[in-house]
């Protein structure tokens, strides 16, 4: 009987621990996505997050319902050419923030399912080592 309260407490701390970080930890702000035109099938997201945790956080993927896939992006000036570059994770420091931008790092939602439009809210998933996943809500705006 000792025993069995003992297990129940120990799991009840550790979910605590989970949702504190998800909850307040790493926040994220100014999420949103750009609409597509057309019958574009890509667009991009961007948003600031912000790690609370004494240590690094390193987001390792990103996926969505709305696309097949989305890539984690760097833009980069080469030669007065603008290029877009994978990255294969993103890591924001300690007590930091990173802020995706249209002018830097962002995402690229590539292969979409469906039109966005202006005003409507689309989920995402941030997955970070170590930790539970983000989930996010984005709005769609024109720029
Ligand atoms: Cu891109």
């Amino acid at each position: 009987m000792r025993k069995a309260f003992c297990i129940f407490y120990f799991c009840f701390i550790i979910l605590n621990v989970n949702a504190n970080q998800t909850q307040h930890q790493i926040e994220v702000n100014n999420a949103w996505a750009r609409q597509t035109f057309g019958n574009s099938k890509i667009s991009s997201a961007y948003m600031e997050i912000t790690n609370h945790h004494n240590s690094p956080i390193e987001i390792t993927h990103i996926t969505t319902d709305i696309a097949e896939l989305s890539e984690i992006h760097d833009m980069t000036h080469q030669g007065g050419v603008m290029r877009m570059r994978k990255l294969e994770k993103l890591v924001i420091p300690e007590n930091d923030n990173i802020i995706l931008s249209p002018e830097g790092k962002h995402i690229m939602l590539i292969n979409l399912n469906k039109k966005l439009l202006v005003g409507e809210k689309i989920a995402m998933k941030i997955f970070i080592k170590d930790h539970p996943p983000l989930e996010i809500e984005l709005i769609i705006k024109s720029n």
